[in-house]
Protein backbone atom coordinates (compact mmCIF):
# COMPACT_ATOMS: atom_id res chain seq x y z
CA UNK A 1 0.00 0.00 0.00
CA UNK A 2 1.83 3.11 -0.87
CA UNK A 3 0.23 5.35 1.20
CA UNK A 4 0.47 3.26 3.96
CA UNK A 5 4.25 3.18 3.20
CA UNK A 6 4.79 6.90 3.04
CA UNK A 7 2.72 7.98 5.56
CA UNK A 8 2.19 5.18 8.19
CA UNK A 9 1.45 8.05 10.94
CA UNK A 10 -1.19 8.97 8.68
CA UNK A 11 -3.41 5.66 8.68
CA UNK A 12 -2.93 4.97 12.69
CA UNK A 13 -4.29 8.68 13.14
CA UNK A 14 -6.96 7.74 10.16
CA UNK A 15 -7.88 4.68 12.26
CA UNK A 16 -7.87 6.23 15.29
CA UNK A 17 -10.39 8.63 14.00
CA UNK A 18 -12.69 6.08 12.27
CA UNK A 19 -12.55 3.54 15.93
CA UNK A 20 -13.76 6.80 17.53
CA UNK A 21 -16.42 7.52 15.01
CA UNK A 22 -18.45 4.31 15.34
CA UNK A 23 -22.03 5.19 14.67
CA UNK A 24 -22.64 2.65 17.88
CA UNK A 25 -23.59 -0.15 15.61
CA UNK A 26 -22.04 -3.94 16.03
CA UNK A 27 -18.41 -5.54 15.85
CA UNK A 28 -18.96 -6.09 11.54
CA UNK A 29 -19.83 -2.65 11.04
CA UNK A 30 -17.42 -0.56 12.24
CA UNK A 31 -17.16 2.48 9.45
CA UNK A 32 -13.56 3.19 8.44
CA UNK A 33 -14.46 6.30 6.84
CA UNK A 34 -11.20 7.60 5.38
CA UNK A 35 -9.61 3.33 4.72
CA UNK A 36 -12.65 2.13 2.76
CA UNK A 37 -12.17 3.72 0.01
CA UNK A 38 -8.16 3.88 0.05
CA UNK A 39 -8.04 1.24 -3.06
CA UNK A 40 -5.53 -1.90 -2.75
CA UNK A 41 -2.85 -0.68 -5.29
CA UNK A 42 -0.80 -3.81 -4.31
CA UNK A 43 -1.84 -7.07 -3.89
CA UNK A 44 0.22 -8.78 -0.94
CA UNK A 45 0.80 -12.64 -2.55
CA UNK A 46 1.86 -14.22 0.92
CA UNK A 47 -0.72 -15.06 2.77
CA UNK A 48 -3.60 -15.58 -0.17
CA UNK A 49 -5.08 -18.89 -0.48
CA UNK A 50 -4.92 -21.79 -2.87
CA UNK A 51 -7.59 -23.24 -3.18
CA UNK A 52 -10.67 -21.22 -1.24
CA UNK A 53 -12.87 -18.84 -2.43
CA UNK A 54 -10.94 -15.98 -2.77
CA UNK A 55 -11.01 -12.38 -4.53
CA UNK A 56 -7.87 -10.44 -5.85
CA UNK A 57 -8.68 -7.40 -3.75
CA UNK A 58 -10.90 -5.64 -1.49
CA UNK A 59 -12.90 -6.86 1.33
CA UNK A 60 -15.45 -10.07 1.30
CA UNK A 61 -17.48 -10.97 4.48
CA UNK A 62 -20.91 -12.86 4.56
CA UNK A 63 -21.87 -15.48 1.36
CA UNK A 64 -25.02 -14.40 0.20
CA UNK A 65 -27.80 -16.09 -2.00
CA UNK A 66 -26.27 -19.29 -3.26
CA UNK A 67 -28.47 -20.77 -6.28
CA UNK A 68 -28.21 -23.18 -8.76
CA UNK A 69 -29.41 -21.65 -12.36
CA UNK A 70 -29.18 -23.22 -15.81
CA UNK A 71 -25.64 -24.49 -15.61
CA UNK A 72 -24.06 -22.11 -12.99
CA UNK A 73 -23.62 -22.35 -9.23
CA UNK A 74 -23.71 -18.39 -8.10
CA UNK A 75 -22.71 -17.18 -5.14
CA UNK A 76 -23.04 -13.53 -4.27
CA UNK A 77 -21.09 -11.90 -1.04
CA UNK A 78 -20.97 -8.69 0.93
CA UNK A 79 -18.14 -6.51 -0.75
CA UNK A 80 -16.69 -3.48 -0.33
CA UNK A 81 -15.44 -2.70 -4.47
CA UNK A 82 -13.72 0.06 -3.01
CA UNK A 83 -11.05 -1.27 0.14
CA UNK A 84 -9.93 -3.84 2.26
CA UNK A 85 -12.06 -2.79 5.31
CA UNK A 86 -15.91 -3.21 5.54
CA UNK A 87 -17.80 -0.48 4.00
CA UNK A 88 -19.94 0.69 1.25
CA UNK A 89 -21.31 -2.49 1.16
CA UNK A 90 -22.46 -4.07 -2.27
CA UNK A 91 -23.31 -7.82 -3.19
CA UNK A 92 -20.58 -9.20 -5.27
CA UNK A 93 -20.91 -11.76 -7.52
CA UNK A 94 -19.35 -15.35 -8.97
CA UNK A 95 -20.47 -18.07 -11.04
CA UNK A 96 -18.88 -21.52 -11.12
CA UNK A 97 -20.06 -24.96 -12.52
CA UNK A 98 -18.17 -26.88 -10.15
CA UNK A 99 -18.09 -24.78 -6.77
CA UNK A 100 -14.54 -24.81 -7.13
CA UNK A 101 -13.51 -22.88 -9.88
CA UNK A 102 -15.05 -18.96 -9.74
CA UNK A 103 -15.52 -16.23 -12.38
CA UNK A 104 -16.13 -13.13 -10.86
CA UNK A 105 -18.80 -11.16 -12.57
CA UNK A 106 -19.79 -6.64 -11.97
CA UNK A 107 -21.03 -6.71 -8.20
CA UNK A 108 -25.75 -7.62 -8.70
CA UNK A 109 -26.78 -5.22 -6.30
CA UNK A 110 -24.88 -1.64 -5.10
CA UNK A 111 -26.85 0.84 -2.92
CA UNK A 112 -28.45 3.78 -5.55
CA UNK A 113 -31.77 3.92 -4.57
CA UNK A 114 -33.60 5.30 -1.07
CA UNK A 115 -34.00 2.08 -0.07
CA UNK A 116 -30.48 0.88 0.04
CA UNK A 117 -28.66 4.18 0.12
CA UNK A 118 -26.52 2.95 2.81
CA UNK A 119 -25.86 -0.32 1.99
CA UNK A 120 -27.08 -3.68 0.48
CA UNK A 121 -26.93 -5.85 3.21
CA UNK A 122 -27.11 -9.53 3.32
CA UNK A 123 -29.51 -11.71 2.51
CA UNK A 124 -31.15 -14.79 0.38
CA UNK A 125 -32.04 -16.29 -3.02
CA UNK A 126 -35.45 -18.08 -4.23
CA UNK A 127 -35.80 -19.52 -7.15
CA UNK A 128 -39.92 -18.76 -8.24
CA UNK A 129 -41.64 -21.58 -10.03
CA UNK A 130 -40.93 -21.39 -13.56
CA UNK A 131 -37.52 -21.28 -12.94
CA UNK A 132 -37.52 -16.97 -12.07
CA UNK A 133 -34.89 -16.44 -9.14
CA UNK A 134 -35.82 -13.67 -7.02
CA UNK A 135 -32.93 -12.04 -4.05
CA UNK A 136 -34.11 -10.44 -0.95
CA UNK A 137 -31.70 -8.76 0.92
CA UNK A 138 -31.44 -5.81 3.35
CA UNK A 139 -31.27 -1.86 2.47
CA UNK A 140 -30.15 0.20 4.74
CA UNK A 141 -32.27 3.57 4.47
CA UNK A 142 -30.41 6.45 6.56
CA UNK A 143 -27.66 7.27 8.96
CA UNK A 144 -29.00 5.68 11.50
CA UNK A 145 -28.95 2.05 9.67
CA UNK A 146 -32.90 1.85 9.71
CA UNK A 147 -32.95 -1.25 7.65
CA UNK A 148 -35.87 -2.68 5.56
CA UNK A 149 -36.26 -5.63 2.87
CA UNK A 150 -35.98 -5.51 -0.86
CA UNK A 151 -36.06 -7.32 -3.70
CA UNK A 152 -34.43 -7.83 -7.46
CA UNK A 153 -35.19 -10.20 -10.22
CA UNK A 154 -32.51 -10.48 -13.04
CA UNK A 155 -32.75 -8.33 -16.15
CA UNK A 156 -32.49 -11.13 -18.50
CA UNK A 157 -33.64 -14.68 -17.51
CA UNK A 158 -31.77 -15.75 -20.83
CA UNK A 159 -28.42 -14.64 -19.38
CA UNK A 160 -26.76 -18.01 -17.49
CA UNK A 161 -24.54 -15.47 -16.19
CA UNK A 162 -27.64 -13.27 -14.39
CA UNK A 163 -25.37 -10.13 -14.92
CA UNK A 164 -27.68 -7.77 -14.55
CA UNK A 165 -30.10 -7.13 -11.78
CA UNK A 166 -33.38 -4.88 -10.93
CA UNK A 167 -34.43 -3.49 -7.65
CA UNK A 168 -37.75 -2.64 -9.14
CA UNK A 169 -39.89 0.65 -7.28
CA UNK A 170 -42.00 -0.80 -5.06
CA UNK A 171 -39.61 -1.39 -2.85
CA UNK A 172 -39.07 -1.76 -0.11
CA UNK A 173 -41.18 -5.07 0.31
CA UNK A 174 -41.22 -5.15 4.56
CA UNK A 175 -40.25 -2.44 6.79
CA UNK A 176 -40.55 -2.85 10.89
CA UNK A 177 -43.50 -2.04 12.53
CA UNK A 178 -43.83 0.20 15.81
CA UNK A 179 -42.95 -3.12 18.10
CA UNK A 180 -39.55 -3.90 16.34
CA UNK A 181 -36.34 -3.12 16.50
CA UNK A 182 -35.45 -1.14 13.30
CA UNK A 183 -31.32 -0.69 13.45
CA UNK A 184 -31.73 -4.87 14.09
CA UNK A 185 -33.99 -5.87 11.71
CA UNK A 186 -32.39 -8.04 8.54
CA UNK A 187 -31.19 -11.10 7.06
CA UNK A 188 -34.18 -12.24 5.11
CA UNK A 189 -33.85 -15.70 4.48
CA UNK A 190 -34.49 -18.32 1.53
CA UNK A 191 -38.51 -18.41 1.29
CA UNK A 192 -40.57 -21.48 1.29
CA UNK A 193 -43.64 -22.33 -0.03
CA UNK A 194 -45.68 -24.00 2.37
CA UNK A 195 -49.12 -26.50 2.24
CA UNK A 196 -51.42 -23.33 2.12
CA UNK A 197 -50.25 -22.15 -1.20
CA UNK A 198 -47.73 -18.94 0.68
CA UNK A 199 -44.42 -18.04 0.87
CA UNK A 200 -42.77 -17.89 3.96
CA UNK A 201 -39.47 -16.27 5.07
CA UNK A 202 -37.73 -15.60 8.49
CA UNK A 203 -36.38 -11.97 9.15
CA UNK A 204 -33.49 -12.02 12.35
CA UNK A 205 -33.77 -9.50 15.11
CA UNK A 206 -33.46 -8.96 18.86
CA UNK A 207 -36.00 -7.01 21.19
CA UNK A 208 -33.38 -5.23 24.29
CA UNK A 209 -31.27 -9.22 24.94
CA UNK A 210 -33.99 -11.30 23.53
CA UNK A 211 -32.75 -13.07 19.91
CA UNK A 212 -35.87 -13.41 17.55
CA UNK A 213 -36.69 -14.61 14.08
CA UNK A 214 -39.88 -13.12 12.37
CA UNK A 215 -41.97 -15.02 10.29
CA UNK A 216 -43.37 -13.44 7.13
CA UNK A 217 -46.23 -14.71 4.84
CA UNK A 218 -47.01 -13.99 1.45
CA UNK A 219 -49.38 -14.74 -1.33
CA UNK A 220 -47.31 -13.23 -4.53
CA UNK A 221 -43.97 -12.36 -2.87
CA UNK A 222 -44.53 -8.99 -3.42
CA UNK A 223 -47.38 -8.07 0.16
CA UNK A 224 -45.96 -9.40 3.28
CA UNK A 225 -47.30 -10.19 6.23
CA UNK A 226 -46.00 -10.59 9.74
CA UNK A 227 -47.42 -13.91 11.60
CA UNK A 228 -48.66 -12.90 15.01
CA UNK A 229 -45.54 -13.89 16.54
CA UNK A 230 -42.11 -14.82 16.03
CA UNK A 231 -41.57 -18.44 14.48
CA UNK A 232 -38.74 -18.42 17.22
CA UNK A 233 -37.12 -16.42 20.14
CA UNK A 234 -34.80 -17.05 22.70
CA UNK A 235 -33.92 -14.77 25.95
CA UNK A 236 -30.50 -13.45 26.41
CA UNK A 237 -28.88 -14.39 23.62
CA UNK A 238 -28.76 -10.66 21.78
CA UNK A 239 -29.41 -9.96 17.91
CA UNK A 240 -29.57 -13.08 15.82
CA UNK A 241 -28.28 -12.19 11.84
CA UNK A 242 -28.63 -14.34 9.07
CA UNK A 243 -31.30 -16.85 9.94
CA UNK A 244 -31.03 -20.09 8.37
CA UNK A 245 -34.01 -22.73 8.39
CA UNK A 246 -34.26 -25.78 6.54
CA UNK A 247 -35.69 -29.78 6.50
CA UNK A 248 -33.00 -32.42 7.05
CA UNK A 249 -34.22 -35.65 5.79
CA UNK A 250 -34.14 -38.24 8.74
CA UNK A 251 -33.38 -41.30 6.94
CA UNK A 252 -32.12 -40.65 3.27
CA UNK A 253 -28.83 -39.42 2.81
CA UNK A 254 -30.13 -36.61 0.22
CA UNK A 255 -30.25 -33.30 0.74
CA UNK A 256 -33.88 -31.37 1.09
CA UNK A 257 -35.35 -28.58 -1.41
CA UNK A 258 -36.11 -25.47 1.19
CA UNK A 259 -40.14 -25.79 0.53
CA UNK A 260 -40.30 -29.79 2.05
CA UNK A 261 -40.64 -27.73 5.28
CA UNK A 262 -44.00 -29.62 5.86
CA UNK A 263 -43.75 -33.33 5.36
CA UNK A 264 -42.50 -36.79 7.25
CA UNK A 265 -39.67 -37.73 8.70
CA UNK A 266 -37.73 -34.97 8.48
CA UNK A 267 -36.32 -33.04 11.33
CA UNK A 268 -35.68 -29.08 10.93
CA UNK A 269 -32.61 -26.78 11.50
CA UNK A 270 -32.42 -23.24 12.82
CA UNK A 271 -29.39 -21.80 12.47
CA UNK A 272 -28.12 -18.07 13.65
CA UNK A 273 -25.25 -16.18 13.98
CA UNK A 274 -24.81 -14.57 17.58
CA UNK A 275 -23.71 -11.01 16.92
CA UNK A 276 -22.46 -11.00 20.35
CA UNK A 277 -20.28 -14.00 20.28
CA UNK A 278 -19.63 -14.07 16.24
CA UNK A 279 -20.43 -17.73 16.19
CA UNK A 280 -23.16 -19.75 14.45
CA UNK A 281 -25.25 -21.72 16.22
CA UNK A 282 -27.96 -24.29 15.52
CA UNK A 283 -31.13 -26.30 17.11
CA UNK A 284 -32.40 -29.44 15.58
CA UNK A 285 -36.32 -29.57 15.85
CA UNK A 286 -39.99 -29.45 14.96
CA UNK A 287 -41.81 -26.88 12.97
CA UNK A 288 -45.61 -26.20 13.26
CA UNK A 289 -46.77 -24.52 9.95
CA UNK A 290 -50.53 -24.30 11.51
CA UNK A 291 -49.11 -22.95 14.76
CA UNK A 292 -46.23 -21.00 13.01
CA UNK A 293 -43.93 -22.25 15.41
CA UNK A 294 -40.72 -24.22 15.50
CA UNK A 295 -39.70 -26.06 18.74
CA UNK A 296 -36.36 -27.21 19.13
CA UNK A 297 -35.84 -30.91 20.25
CA UNK A 298 -35.81 -31.75 24.03
CA UNK A 299 -31.71 -31.85 24.18
CA UNK A 300 -31.56 -28.27 22.48
CA UNK A 301 -30.48 -25.30 23.64
CA UNK A 302 -30.43 -21.84 21.65
CA UNK A 303 -27.84 -19.80 21.72
CA UNK A 304 -24.31 -19.94 23.10
CA UNK A 305 -24.55 -23.13 24.92
CA UNK A 306 -25.81 -25.15 22.15
CA UNK A 307 -24.21 -26.78 18.65
CA UNK A 308 -22.48 -24.69 16.75
CA UNK A 309 -21.27 -25.12 13.21
CA UNK A 310 -17.74 -24.51 13.47
CA UNK A 311 -15.50 -23.44 16.68
CA UNK A 312 -13.38 -20.81 14.99
CA UNK A 313 -13.27 -18.10 12.41
CA UNK A 314 -16.54 -18.69 10.56
CA UNK A 315 -19.41 -16.38 10.92
CA UNK A 316 -22.78 -15.61 8.63
CA UNK A 317 -23.04 -19.23 7.33
CA UNK A 318 -25.71 -19.56 4.54
CA UNK A 319 -26.94 -22.72 2.77
CA UNK A 320 -28.79 -23.58 -0.13
CA UNK A 321 -30.59 -27.13 -1.74
CA UNK A 322 -28.24 -28.05 -5.20
CA UNK A 323 -31.20 -29.83 -7.14
CA UNK A 324 -28.21 -31.30 -9.25
CA UNK A 325 -26.90 -33.45 -6.66
CA UNK A 326 -29.51 -33.26 -4.24
CA UNK A 327 -27.78 -31.99 -1.49
CA UNK A 328 -27.26 -29.30 0.67
CA UNK A 329 -24.53 -26.86 0.59
CA UNK A 330 -23.58 -24.48 3.06
CA UNK A 331 -20.64 -21.53 3.26
CA UNK A 332 -19.65 -19.49 5.94
CA UNK A 333 -17.48 -16.62 5.85
CA UNK A 334 -14.22 -16.85 7.68
CA UNK A 335 -12.31 -13.23 8.56
CA UNK A 336 -8.93 -12.94 9.39
CA UNK A 337 -7.15 -12.47 12.15
CA UNK A 338 -4.73 -10.37 11.43
CA UNK A 339 -5.25 -6.35 12.06
CA UNK A 340 -7.02 -3.71 9.96
CA UNK A 341 -3.59 -1.73 8.88
CA UNK A 342 -2.73 -5.70 7.59
CA UNK A 343 -5.27 -6.22 5.75
CA UNK A 344 -5.19 -2.81 4.20
CA UNK A 345 -1.57 -3.35 2.89
CA UNK A 346 -2.26 -6.92 2.10
CA UNK A 347 -5.03 -5.10 -0.45
CA UNK A 348 -7.98 -7.92 1.00
CA UNK A 349 -9.59 -9.08 3.72
CA UNK A 350 -12.34 -12.26 4.28
CA UNK A 351 -12.57 -16.03 2.43
CA UNK A 352 -15.18 -18.15 1.97
CA UNK A 353 -14.99 -21.79 3.79
CA UNK A 354 -14.67 -25.05 1.50
CA UNK A 355 -18.50 -25.09 0.88
CA UNK A 356 -19.74 -28.16 3.04
CA UNK A 357 -22.69 -30.56 2.62
CA UNK A 358 -24.93 -31.18 5.81
CA UNK A 359 -26.86 -34.42 6.78
CA UNK A 360 -28.28 -35.28 10.06
CA UNK A 361 -26.21 -37.01 11.95
CA UNK A 362 -27.43 -40.87 12.42
CA UNK A 363 -27.47 -40.28 16.22
CA UNK A 364 -30.39 -37.32 15.69
CA UNK A 365 -28.15 -35.70 18.00
CA UNK A 366 -26.08 -32.72 15.42
CA UNK A 367 -25.55 -32.43 11.97
CA UNK A 368 -22.05 -33.97 9.58
CA UNK A 369 -20.55 -31.28 7.80
CA UNK A 370 -18.15 -32.24 4.83
CA UNK A 371 -16.42 -30.58 2.25
CA UNK A 372 -18.14 -31.13 -1.05
CA UNK A 373 -16.54 -33.88 -3.31
CA UNK A 374 -15.52 -31.84 -6.25
CA UNK A 375 -12.94 -30.51 -3.97
CA UNK A 376 -11.02 -33.66 -4.47
CA UNK A 377 -10.36 -32.98 -8.55
CA UNK A 378 -7.67 -30.58 -6.92
CA UNK A 379 -5.92 -33.41 -4.92
CA UNK A 380 -2.31 -33.93 -7.06
CA UNK A 381 0.56 -35.79 -5.27
CA UNK A 382 -0.22 -38.29 -3.06
CA UNK A 383 1.49 -39.79 0.06
CA UNK A 384 0.01 -42.33 2.25
CA UNK A 385 0.63 -43.95 5.46
CA UNK A 386 -0.12 -46.91 7.46
CA UNK A 387 0.18 -48.77 10.93
CA UNK A 388 2.68 -46.43 11.95
CA UNK A 389 3.08 -45.81 15.68
CA UNK A 390 3.54 -43.31 17.77
CA UNK A 391 4.76 -42.99 21.38
CA UNK A 392 4.77 -40.42 23.37
CA UNK A 393 6.37 -37.31 22.34
CA UNK A 394 7.07 -38.87 18.94
CA UNK A 395 6.05 -36.60 16.07
CA UNK A 396 6.69 -38.11 12.25
CA UNK A 397 6.97 -35.70 8.94
CA UNK A 398 4.48 -36.09 6.43
CA UNK A 399 6.83 -35.62 3.51
CA UNK A 400 6.74 -34.94 -0.27
CA UNK A 401 3.46 -33.06 -0.61
CA UNK A 402 3.45 -29.07 -0.65
CA UNK A 403 2.24 -28.75 3.18
CA UNK A 404 1.39 -25.21 2.80
CA UNK A 405 -1.64 -26.32 0.68
CA UNK A 406 -2.84 -29.61 1.31
CA UNK A 407 -5.44 -31.93 1.81
CA UNK A 408 -5.19 -34.77 4.82
CA UNK A 409 -7.42 -37.59 6.09
CA UNK A 410 -6.14 -39.54 8.76
CA UNK A 411 -7.62 -42.50 11.29
CA UNK A 412 -5.86 -42.86 14.71
CA UNK A 413 -6.51 -45.81 16.99
CA UNK A 414 -5.19 -46.82 20.18
CA UNK A 415 -5.61 -49.81 22.54
CA UNK A 416 -7.26 -48.58 25.46
CA UNK A 417 -8.47 -45.76 27.34
CA UNK A 418 -7.54 -46.74 30.46
CA UNK A 419 -4.86 -43.86 30.84
CA UNK A 420 -7.64 -41.10 29.86
CA UNK A 421 -7.43 -38.29 32.13
CA UNK A 422 -9.89 -37.56 34.62
CA UNK A 423 -11.41 -34.89 33.61
CA UNK A 424 -12.12 -31.52 36.14
CA UNK A 425 -15.94 -31.04 36.42
CA UNK A 426 -15.01 -27.59 37.92
CA UNK A 427 -14.03 -26.41 34.33
CA UNK A 428 -16.18 -24.46 32.92
CA UNK A 429 -17.48 -26.62 29.60
CA UNK A 430 -18.68 -23.76 27.62
CA UNK A 431 -14.86 -22.28 27.91
CA UNK A 432 -13.27 -25.03 25.98
CA UNK A 433 -10.80 -22.36 24.24
CA UNK A 434 -9.61 -21.87 27.80
CA UNK A 435 -9.37 -25.39 28.74
CA UNK A 436 -7.59 -25.77 25.27
CA UNK A 437 -5.00 -22.79 26.11
CA UNK A 438 -4.31 -24.91 29.00
CA UNK A 439 -3.99 -28.35 27.93
CA UNK A 440 -2.40 -27.31 24.35
CA UNK A 441 -0.40 -29.60 22.31
CA UNK A 442 2.99 -29.60 24.43
CA UNK A 443 1.14 -30.65 27.69
CA UNK A 444 1.62 -34.13 27.79
CA UNK A 445 -1.56 -36.18 28.78
CA UNK A 446 -2.55 -39.65 28.47
CA UNK A 447 -4.86 -40.94 26.08
CA UNK A 448 -3.51 -37.66 23.53
CA UNK A 449 -3.12 -34.64 22.95
CA UNK A 450 -2.23 -36.74 19.05
CA UNK A 451 -3.34 -35.11 15.91
CA UNK A 452 -1.22 -32.82 13.42
CA UNK A 453 1.10 -30.47 13.25
CA UNK A 454 0.22 -28.24 10.51
CA UNK A 455 1.73 -25.22 9.17
CA UNK A 456 5.12 -25.94 10.56
CA UNK A 457 8.64 -24.27 10.62
CA UNK A 458 11.25 -26.59 10.26
CA UNK A 459 12.54 -26.09 13.89
CA UNK A 460 8.91 -26.16 14.91
CA UNK A 461 9.17 -22.61 16.48
CA UNK A 462 5.52 -22.07 14.27
CA UNK A 463 3.25 -24.72 14.13
CA UNK A 464 -0.77 -24.79 14.27
CA UNK A 465 -1.25 -28.24 15.50
CA UNK A 466 -5.05 -29.86 15.10
CA UNK A 467 -5.35 -32.41 17.93
CA UNK A 468 -6.90 -34.48 20.12
CA UNK A 469 -7.71 -35.23 23.90
CA UNK A 470 -9.49 -37.81 25.63
CA UNK A 471 -10.88 -37.75 28.68
CA UNK A 472 -12.71 -39.74 31.47
CA UNK A 473 -15.68 -38.55 33.19
CA UNK A 474 -16.93 -41.00 35.38
CA UNK A 475 -18.79 -43.82 33.21
CA UNK A 476 -18.05 -42.41 30.01
CA UNK A 477 -14.99 -40.01 27.46
CA UNK A 478 -15.19 -36.84 26.85
CA UNK A 479 -13.25 -36.15 23.65
CA UNK A 480 -11.77 -32.39 22.84
CA UNK A 481 -10.69 -31.35 19.59
CA UNK A 482 -8.51 -28.50 19.55
CA UNK A 483 -7.14 -26.13 16.74
CA UNK A 484 -4.83 -24.17 18.51
CA UNK A 485 -3.03 -21.16 16.78
CA UNK A 486 -1.48 -19.77 19.84
CA UNK A 487 1.83 -20.84 18.48
CA UNK A 488 0.97 -20.39 14.20
CA UNK A 489 3.08 -17.25 14.12
CA UNK A 490 6.18 -15.82 15.26
CA UNK A 491 4.04 -12.01 15.06
CA UNK A 492 2.76 -10.78 17.99
CA UNK A 493 0.03 -8.79 16.86
CA UNK A 494 -2.87 -11.33 15.89
CA UNK A 495 -5.47 -12.84 17.29
CA UNK A 496 -4.00 -16.17 17.99
CA UNK A 497 -7.17 -18.27 19.59
CA UNK A 498 -6.53 -21.92 20.67
CA UNK A 499 -10.06 -23.46 19.28
CA UNK A 500 -11.75 -26.09 20.36
CA UNK A 501 -14.88 -28.18 21.29
CA UNK A 502 -16.22 -31.10 22.33
CA UNK A 503 -16.78 -34.30 19.86
CA UNK A 504 -19.80 -36.34 20.67
CA UNK A 505 -18.47 -39.49 19.13
CA UNK A 506 -18.55 -43.47 19.99
CA UNK A 507 -15.46 -44.46 21.08
CA UNK A 508 -16.16 -48.25 21.28
CA UNK A 509 -13.84 -48.83 18.36
CA UNK A 510 -10.95 -46.92 19.59
CA UNK A 511 -10.42 -44.72 16.66
CA UNK A 512 -10.62 -40.88 15.56
CA UNK A 513 -10.57 -39.52 12.08
CA UNK A 514 -9.52 -36.25 10.94
CA UNK A 515 -9.39 -34.16 8.11
CA UNK A 516 -7.58 -30.74 7.63
CA UNK A 517 -7.48 -28.13 4.68
CA UNK A 518 -4.43 -26.51 5.10
CA UNK A 519 -4.35 -23.48 2.73
CA UNK A 520 -1.52 -20.68 3.70
CA UNK A 521 -3.33 -18.76 5.72
CA UNK A 522 -6.39 -21.18 6.95
CA UNK A 523 -6.96 -24.65 7.86
CA UNK A 524 -10.26 -25.92 8.08
CA UNK A 525 -10.35 -29.40 10.38
CA UNK A 526 -13.30 -31.76 10.20
CA UNK A 527 -13.26 -34.13 13.38
CA UNK A 528 -14.41 -37.41 13.53
CA UNK A 529 -16.52 -37.28 9.75
CA UNK A 530 -17.42 -33.80 10.17
CA UNK A 531 -19.13 -34.06 13.82
CA UNK A 532 -16.78 -30.97 14.64
CA UNK A 533 -15.33 -28.58 12.88
CA UNK A 534 -13.09 -25.92 13.66
CA UNK A 535 -11.30 -23.40 11.12
CA UNK A 536 -8.42 -21.41 11.68
CA UNK A 537 -6.91 -18.47 10.40
CA UNK A 538 -3.22 -18.17 10.76
CA UNK A 539 0.05 -15.60 9.40
CA UNK A 540 2.93 -18.07 9.41
CA UNK A 541 6.49 -16.00 8.79
CA UNK A 542 8.43 -19.06 8.63
CA UNK A 543 6.42 -21.90 7.68
CA UNK A 544 4.74 -20.24 4.04
CA UNK A 545 5.21 -22.07 0.75
CA UNK A 546 7.71 -24.58 0.66
CA UNK A 547 9.04 -24.00 4.11
CA UNK A 548 5.97 -25.67 5.51
CA UNK A 549 5.61 -28.69 7.04
CA UNK A 550 3.30 -31.34 8.12
CA UNK A 551 3.42 -33.85 10.85
CA UNK A 552 1.50 -36.04 12.75
CA UNK A 553 2.43 -36.23 16.48
CA UNK A 554 1.50 -37.79 19.75
CA UNK A 555 2.12 -36.40 23.61
CA UNK A 556 0.08 -38.90 25.84
CA UNK A 557 1.65 -41.96 27.19
CA UNK A 558 -0.71 -44.39 25.59
CA UNK A 559 0.47 -45.35 22.26
CA UNK A 560 -1.09 -43.99 19.22
CA UNK A 561 -1.53 -45.74 16.02
CA UNK A 562 -1.76 -43.48 12.76
CA UNK A 563 -4.12 -46.46 10.83
CA UNK A 564 -4.13 -44.71 7.37
CA UNK A 565 -3.08 -41.50 6.72
CA UNK A 566 -3.26 -40.11 2.93
CA UNK A 567 -2.42 -36.77 2.32
CA UNK A 568 -2.37 -34.30 -1.42
CA UNK A 569 -0.97 -32.43 -2.91
CA UNK A 570 -3.69 -29.19 -3.74
CA UNK A 571 -3.81 -27.83 -7.27
CA UNK A 572 -4.83 -24.56 -7.43
CA UNK A 573 -8.22 -23.69 -9.21
CA UNK A 574 -9.44 -20.40 -11.19
CA UNK A 575 -10.31 -18.60 -8.67
CA UNK A 576 -12.10 -14.87 -9.83
C1 LIG B 1 -31.20 9.72 13.19
O1 LIG B 1 -31.34 9.74 14.60
C2 LIG B 1 -31.20 11.02 15.16
C3 LIG B 1 -31.22 10.88 16.67
O2 LIG B 1 -32.34 10.14 17.08
C4 LIG B 1 -32.30 11.92 14.63
O3 LIG B 1 -32.16 13.23 15.15
C5 LIG B 1 -32.22 11.98 13.11
O4 LIG B 1 -33.30 12.72 12.59
C6 LIG B 1 -32.26 10.58 12.53
N1 LIG B 1 -32.02 10.64 11.10
C7 LIG B 1 -32.87 10.13 10.22
C8 LIG B 1 -32.50 10.25 8.81
O5 LIG B 1 -33.92 9.56 10.57
C1 LIG C 1 -31.98 -2.38 18.68
O1 LIG C 1 -30.89 -2.94 17.99
C2 LIG C 1 -29.67 -2.26 18.16
C3 LIG C 1 -28.66 -2.92 17.25
O2 LIG C 1 -28.47 -4.27 17.57
C4 LIG C 1 -29.28 -2.27 19.62
O3 LIG C 1 -28.09 -1.52 19.79
C5 LIG C 1 -30.40 -1.70 20.47
O4 LIG C 1 -30.06 -1.86 21.83
C6 LIG C 1 -31.70 -2.41 20.18
N1 LIG C 1 -32.78 -1.79 20.91
C7 LIG C 1 -33.71 -2.50 21.56
C8 LIG C 1 -34.75 -1.70 22.29
O5 LIG C 1 -33.72 -3.70 21.56
C1 LIG D 1 5.43 -32.92 23.46
O1 LIG D 1 5.65 -32.46 24.77
C2 LIG D 1 6.97 -32.00 25.01
C3 LIG D 1 7.09 -31.70 26.49
O2 LIG D 1 6.11 -30.75 26.89
C4 LIG D 1 7.25 -30.81 24.15
O3 LIG D 1 8.56 -30.32 24.35
C5 LIG D 1 7.06 -31.21 22.70
O4 LIG D 1 7.22 -30.09 21.86
C6 LIG D 1 5.70 -31.81 22.49
N1 LIG D 1 5.60 -32.32 21.14
C7 LIG D 1 4.74 -31.80 20.26
C8 LIG D 1 4.78 -32.44 18.93
O5 LIG D 1 3.97 -30.90 20.53
C1 LIG E 1 -12.82 -12.18 13.34
O1 LIG E 1 -11.69 -11.46 13.78
C2 LIG E 1 -11.36 -11.63 15.13
C3 LIG E 1 -10.08 -10.85 15.38
O2 LIG E 1 -10.22 -9.53 15.05
C4 LIG E 1 -12.52 -11.16 16.01
O3 LIG E 1 -12.22 -11.37 17.36
C5 LIG E 1 -13.79 -11.92 15.62
O4 LIG E 1 -14.89 -11.44 16.34
C6 LIG E 1 -14.03 -11.76 14.13
N1 LIG E 1 -15.16 -12.59 13.73
C7 LIG E 1 -16.19 -12.08 13.08
C8 LIG E 1 -17.21 -13.04 12.67
O5 LIG E 1 -16.33 -10.90 12.84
Amino acid sequence: MELAKKFPWALLVFLLFCFAKNYGVEASHKVYTSLQSLSAVNVKRVYRTGFHFQLERNWINDPNGPIYYNGFYHLFYQYNPEGAVWGNIAWGHSVSKDLINWKKLEPAIFPSKIFDKYGCWSGSATVLPGNKPIILYTGVVDENITEVQNYAVPADYSDPYLRKWIKPDNNPLIVADESMNTTAFRDPTTAWLGLDGLWKILVGSRRKHRGIVYLYRSRDFMNWVKAKHPLHSSANTGNWECPDFFPVSLHATNGLDTSLMERNNIKHVLKVSLDGTRYDYYTLGTYFPQLERYIPDKNMVDGLRGLRYDYGNFYASKSFFDPIKKRRIMWAWANESDTTLDDVEKGWAGIQTIPRSILIDPNGRQLLQWPIEELETLRRKKVELHKKKLKKGEHVEVKGIAAAQADVEVTFSFHSLDKAEKYDFSWDELDTQKLCSQKGSTVQGGVGPFGLLTLASQDLKEYTPVFFRIFKANSKHIVLMCSDASSSSLREELYKPSFAGFVDVDLTDKKLSLRSLIDHSVVESFGAGGKTCITSRVYPTLAIYENAHLHAFNNGTETIIIEKLDAWSMNSPQMN
